[in-house]
């Protein structure tokens, strides 16, 4: 009343003031650390929104995960609406939120009686009118299936779309929506770019476990359902007995959130932490330590999800050693797992990393099949085999691993990688599902349209599991990730995973929209920018299917083409005074194309057919071999690089135009993240082309390399005068 009459009092002048400050306080600063999960105040139509929803909300069970369902609706909506909701204990005549899975709420609502199934992890949103009165059904086919509806409920309302009269059904597409973290015990994390490690500090668990409930809650609300904590490069301290406990409480943080525990472990734990004197898996001693160890550890975690094995790969223990194959060692663990419903990953990328660079015919790219193939139908039925999506490791191109049409009577799930390895390590815009779309939607030809998303998901040969693992990499940074706006990696992967129908458009504007709000100029503008960002990054590192021309034998991050050749890791780049590219063909090369089937051979083998944007990864051409495109490959790269750095720098432009509709904090951030990337990206440029131009000795049609010039020294002013410093 007294507010009331102050305002009568004040002049319009100071209205439209208090307005526009009101309209600033939306625009706090925002430390990244609610990721998608903001609940911001929805500005605009809150009023009618506010009307639609109902007043109270029952829950139909009491379970931990159905508490944060309850949970997260009161807070959502009274934080997106600024109303409370008032929980009631029993269904009643009122309008009200009910909640619970399918079997309970059929009890109440004859409505829903007669509707099929919904699967595990499955939930269904439905309005429904029952005398007189509305009730919003939130109905899972599990407990998560339930959070999950709450959570695409509330993801509505964040984006500003309509609540009334819903009947939306979401299915998840695979049972294994998995992330992954490569932490290791003393807090360092292989791969990370966003601070250590969430879960362990100096050898132990962390003390302090707030991080990882809210990493959980992240994860839950993109349908992640389990999170392997440890790094593949497994320390086997990870099973010993001092560790379960501690374990336990990471499960326990996960648990509200339908987040399972998953671990990776070391092929020879049995050695290294049970004091057996072999881990041959085919020996009944071993088969018996890995059943007590499981066991154990069911015993404090109950819902378990199962182990990552990564053998046999880049110095790691495994089978070989004992003359015995994957699938012996995979069996093994897989047994002891089996009883509780457990699931064994085995990693497929195992290759050899000294191999002989002189010998034309090696190919580190045939390796997953060459080793994997041969074992398909000696797995259980609780192994999936772990791809990497493409051949050989996490690169910004690569074709779709031809492993996953080689494997009909195996599980299999797609490896991706959200923290950005070799794709910007978070320093660079790098929005990576427009390249896994690419594989995901592949089509391998193996049984009719078969692509690879049909394989994991387990459809194309009818496979009871299968699905998706990311490695994610959060760290301890506020904003879990470093660059802002490499979240929408984490979320996308998420989405994917639930549903790769999904078109890249759909997701990015729903990222932008939970992220930044729903201004519309806001959506499109970073739309526009994280949509080419992945080609823009490709064309100023590694154009044509190059592979990687970065450091490979460090950081795998500042451009160093000379790494890539003359040692045994095998992503070599085959380039000399004539020519460059890795002769894959079943004609005259490696043979890699061959472990594909007939009808994407085709596709690959001749240089006619073979697209121009994976040609140096299965030919080589003369520099001057000219293109579907109509360039010759060496103006190609040129050209790419200028343009790619170009655009880089374009990219700074788009985003200043956001300035001051979204928080300064935010925007700053992203500010100077993209300005140092235009920086590096005429680092990357100037290097590449520097270094082609020696070892073609072709000039660039266009005349712009500047000759003895080395960007790496550091001498040069970039950025029209301002220094790049170099990332720590
Ligand atoms: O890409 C390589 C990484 C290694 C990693 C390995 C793997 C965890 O450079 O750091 O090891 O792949 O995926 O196992």
């Amino acid at each position: 009343m007294y507010l009331e009459r102050r305002m009568n009092l004040l002049s319009p002048m100071a209205v439209v003031l208090a307005v526009v400050l009101a309209g600033a306080s939306s625009l706090r600063a925002e430390t990244g650390a609610q990721g998608w999960l903001r609940y911001a105040p929805i500005v605009g139509d809150a009023a009618s929104r506010r009307d639609a929803i109902p007043d109270a909300i029952i829950s139909l069970g009491n379970s931990e995960v159905l508490n944060s369902a309850k949970g997260e609706l009161v807070r959502g909506i009274g934080s997106m609406l600024g109303k409370r909701l008032r929980a009631e204990k029993s269904v009643s005549a009122e309008n009200a939120f009910v909640l619970g899975t399918l079997e309970d709420v059929r009890g109440h609502f004859r409505e829903v009686e007669s509707s099929r199934p919904l699967g595990p992890d499955g939930f269904w949103l439905r309005s429904v009118r029952h005398g007189g009165k509305k009730y919003l059904l939130i109905i899972g086919g599990n407990d998560r299936g339930v959070l999950y509806g709450t959570f695409a409920f509330l993801s509505r309302i964040a984006q500003d779309r309509r609540v009334d009269d819903l009947d939306d059904v979401g299915t998840p597409s695979a049972p294994i929506r998995w992330a992954s973290q490569w932490d290791n015990l003393d807090g360092s994390i292989e791969r990370g770019y966003a601070g250590r490690s969430i879960f362990f500090d100096k050898g132990a668990v962390r003390g302090d476990l707030t991080r990882v409930g809210e990493y959980a809650r992240l994860l839950s609300w993109v349908g992640i359902n389990a999170c392997v904590i440890n790094n593949v490069n497994a320390d086997p301290r990870i099973l010993s007995l001092n560790f379960l406990p501690q374990l336990a409480r990471i499960a326990d943080a996960f648990r509200p959130w339908g987040v399972k525990l998953a671990l990776s472990v070391d092929l020879s734990s049995p050695a290294a932490v049970g004091g057996l004197k072999t881990f041959d898996p085919l020996d009944s001693g071993v088969a018996e330590w890995w059943k007590d160890k499981v066991d154990e550890i069911y015993q404090r975690i109950p819902d378990f999800a199962g182990f990552v094995v990564k053998a046999d790969s880049e110095g790691r223990s495994g089978p070989s050693q004992y003359g015995r194959t994957a699938a012996d060692a995979a069996n093994v663990i897989a047994r002891a797992l089996k009883p509780h419903g457990g699931i064994l990953m085995y990693r497929a990328f195992v290759y050899n990393h000294h191999l002989d660079w002189r010998d034309m015919k090696a190919d580190r790219a045939k390796a997953a099949y060459d080793y994997f193939h041969p074992l398909d139908g000696k797995f259980d039925e609780n192994v999936v085999l772990q791809i990497k999506y493409g051949p050989i490791d996490f690169q910004v191109r690569e074709p779709a691993s031809p492993l996953f049409g080689a494997m009909q009577h195996t599980n299999e799930a797609i490896e991706l990688q959200v923290t950005q390895e070799y794709t910007g390590q978070q320093r660079h815009l790098c929005f990576l599902p427009t390249m896994w779309k690419q594989i995901l939607d592949f089509d391998m030809h193996v049984n009719g349209a078969s692509p690879v998303k049909e394989i994991v998901e387990g459809k194309t040969w009818r496979r009871p599991l299968g699905g998706f693992n990311a490695v994610v990499n959060v760290g301890l940074d506020e904003n879990w990730l470093g660059h802002p706006l490499a979240m929408a990696n984490l979320y996308s992967y998420g989405r994917l995973a639930w549903n790769p129908d999904q078109s890249t458009e759909q997701i990015s504007a729903e990222w932008t929209r939970l992220t930044f709000g729903n201004n519309p100029r806001v959506v499109s503008t970073i739309s526009t920018m994280l949509l080419p960002s992945w080609r823009i990054y490709e064309s100023y590192t590694g154009p044509l299917g190059v592979g990687t021309l970065t450091d490979i034998l460090g950081s795998h991050y500042e451009p160093n083409p000379d790494s890539a050749e003359h040692n045994g890791w095998g992503q070599w780049i085959r380039a000399d005074a004539q020519g460059v590219g890795m002769d894959r063909t079943i004609a005259t090369g490696t043979g890699y194309i061959g472990q594909y089937s007939p009808n994407v051979q085709k596709k690959y083998e001749t240089l006619t057919a073979c697209p121009d944007e994976l040609l140096l990864f299965m030919h080589h051409v003369p520099y001057i071999y000219v293109l579907h495109s109509g360039k010759t490959v060496i103006q190609h790269i040129y050209d790419s690089h200028y343009e790619g750095a170009a655009k880089a720098a374009g990219l700074v432009g788009q985003w200043e135009s956001l300035r001051g509709k979204i928080d300064d904090q935010r925007y700053e951030e992203v500010l100077s993240k993209l300005t140092y990337q235009a920086g590096q990206a005429i680092v990357w440029r100037d290097t590449v082309v520097n270094w082609f131009f020696k070892k073609s000795g072709i000039p660039d049609a266009k005349g712009r390399i500047a000759q003895n010039h080395n960007p790496l020294t550091g001498s040069v002013p970039y950025l029209d005068g301002n220094r790049n410093s170099r990332p720590h």
